[in-house]
Order: structure tokens, then C-alpha cells, then sequence
């Protein structure tokens, strides 16, 4: 069954890009570079670590396309489309902060098909393909089943540029007495994962992209979550709602209606 043999590949390609990663840290990052913003870094490390990704992935289904956070983009003529992030929480990465992980997740025109997350300092695996529900370590994982949003937990996180950390912080102000607590780890796709096994019992942020959500995204889903963007339509790494049914939609409500003062751009 296909969805078997890519979910086995996602499975197999994240475990060894994170290792590739641990032990690139581990002999030296040499200078980060800086991408979007100042304090958007990449390391040779990202680039290298996309690149095992990329080249096992040509080897095994050269026919597919392939996104990856580091530049790659090919397009393809199967139908199927890979999104890789090589390290999500690259700035926990640089300052050895173990919330780092590789997300990668393949997709075809109805969604994500089969996606992983592996984080390489606790050795957590995280994965799913669709419609067979969701693991950690191969063992069957679920969401919090939290009914009151009053009483969950949420994490969130912030863009790199200081226009969106400005609108993000603003609108989570006005937000925060609404909800138990936030956590802020540093990475979407562990995040998302959080969700997927109770840790979190909803997360939202914004203006991230594919390969942030991909796996973690369905790995939530398969969990048991509901997704959304912010307007209440599919997620979409624009803006995305993931939690527990109950609490989904008090969250993209009071998302959606919490209004941002004007001074914030
Ligand atoms: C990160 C996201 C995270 C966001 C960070 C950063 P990166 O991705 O996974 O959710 O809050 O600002 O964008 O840059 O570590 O791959």
C-alpha cells in the first residue's frame, strides 16, 4: 500500500536527518547566516541536513515535487509533493535548546498523505498517515479531550519580522486571561505533535509555511485534533487553529475577534 511505503520513508528519512543534524551541532555550527530578518538564522547544518533529504528523496520517488525550508523547490509529475523542514526551532537549535526537530510530510492534492517529526535529543518520533491514525514511538497517541478553553493550555509562537511579532504580541494580550496558560517552544511541528498527544491542548499561530505544518498538521488530526484557519476555513500555514474539538472553535473565535489596536501595523 502506498501510504505505507511513504509513511515508512518519511519515518526513515527523519530519523537520519535528525541524527545528521545532533551530530553536525555536536562537531561545531561554524556562523549562523541570516535569512528573512536579523534574527531568522540558518546553519550550514540546515543546509546540509536538507540536502541528505533532498538527495535520498530523489533517489527513491524522482518523479515527485519537493519543498524544503532551505530553497529547495522542484517541481514534479507524480502528484505528490514533499515538504521539508530540516530543522524546526532552528534558534533553540543554535543555542542548544533541545525543542528542535525534522518535520517532513508528503502530500498529494487532498492533503498531507503521510508525515514525520523526530526530535533527535529526546528521541521522540512522532508520525501518521492519513486515515491510520497517529503515533510516538509506535505507540498510539491522542488528543487532550480538553472541553473548556478557559482551562487549556495553548501554545503559540512569532514570526521573525518585528511587524509580525508586534501585531502577534498585541493580539496575544488581549488573549491571554481567556485560557489556562502558553507555551512557546520554538517550533510549529513540535507544537503541533504537543497537541497530538495531550502535552498541549490547542495551538495557533501565523504567518509560517508548509513545511512548518505539513506533518505536524496531520499527526494532530489523525490524533484525534480538528484544524482550522482563522476565518474558520481548512488550515493553511498562512494562519492555523489545531485542539481538541471542544476548544477549537471558543479559540478561532476569540481569535478572530480579538481586535488589534491601530497602532500596531
Ligand atoms: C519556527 C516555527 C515556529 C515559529 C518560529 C520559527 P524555524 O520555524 O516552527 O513555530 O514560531 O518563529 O518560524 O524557523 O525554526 O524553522
Amino acid at each position: 500500500m502506498l501510504d505505507t511505503q511513504l509513511l515508512r520513508l518519511c519515518l526513515e528519512l527523519a530519523r537520519a536527518a535528525g541524527d545528521h543534524a545532533a551530530r553536525c551541532r555536536r562537531a561545531g555550527l561554524g556562523t549562523p547566516d541570516h535569512k528573512s530578518s536579523a534574527t531568522d538564522v540558518v546553519t550550514a547544518c540546515d543546509r546540509s541536513t536538507e540536502s541528505l533529504i533532498v538527495e535520498r528523496l530523489r533517489e527513491e520517488r524522482p518523479d515527485d515535487g519537493l519543498r524544503g525550508e532551505e530553497g529547495t523547490d522542484t517541481v514534479g509529475t507524480s502528484g505528490f509533493v514533499w515538504h521539508i523542514d530540516p530543522i524546526d526551532g532552528t534558534t533553540n537549535f543554535v543555542y542548544g535548546n533541545p525543542n528542535w526537530c525534522t518535520s517532513i510530510g508528503v502530500a498529494d492534492a487532498d492533503g498531507t498523505v503521510a508525515g514525520a517529526v523526530y526530535l533527535p535529543e529526546s528521541g521522540e518520533l512522532f508520525s501518521a498517515a492519513r486515515g491510520a491514525g497517529a503515533t510516538l514511538n509506535g505507540i498510539a497517541i491522542s488528543v487532550s479531550g480538553a472541553t473548556e478553553l478557559s482551562q487549556s493550555l495553548v501554545g503559540t509562537g512569532f514570526g521573525y519580522r518585528a511587524e509580525h511579532r508586534q501585531m502577534q504580541s498585541t493580539r496575544l494580550a488581549a488573549m491571554i486571561t481567556e485560557f489556562r496558560d502558553i507555551r512557546r517552544s520554538g517550533s510549529a511541528a513540535i507544537d503541533l505533535c504537543a497537541v497530538a498527544c495531550g502535552r498541549l491542548d490547542a495551538y495557533f499561530e501565523d504567518f509560517l509555511h508548509p513545511w512548518d505544518i505539513a506533518a505536524g498538521e496531520l499527526i494532530a488530526r489523525e490524533a484525534g485534533a480538528q484544524s482550522c484557519n482563522f476565518s474558520g476555513g481548512p488550515a493553511h500555514p498562512e494562519d492555523i487553529v489545531v485542539a481538541s474539538p471542544a476548544v477549537l472553535e471558543p479559540l478561532r473565535v476569540l481569535i478572530a475577534s480579538t481586535v488589534i489596536p491601530r497602532s500596531a501595523p
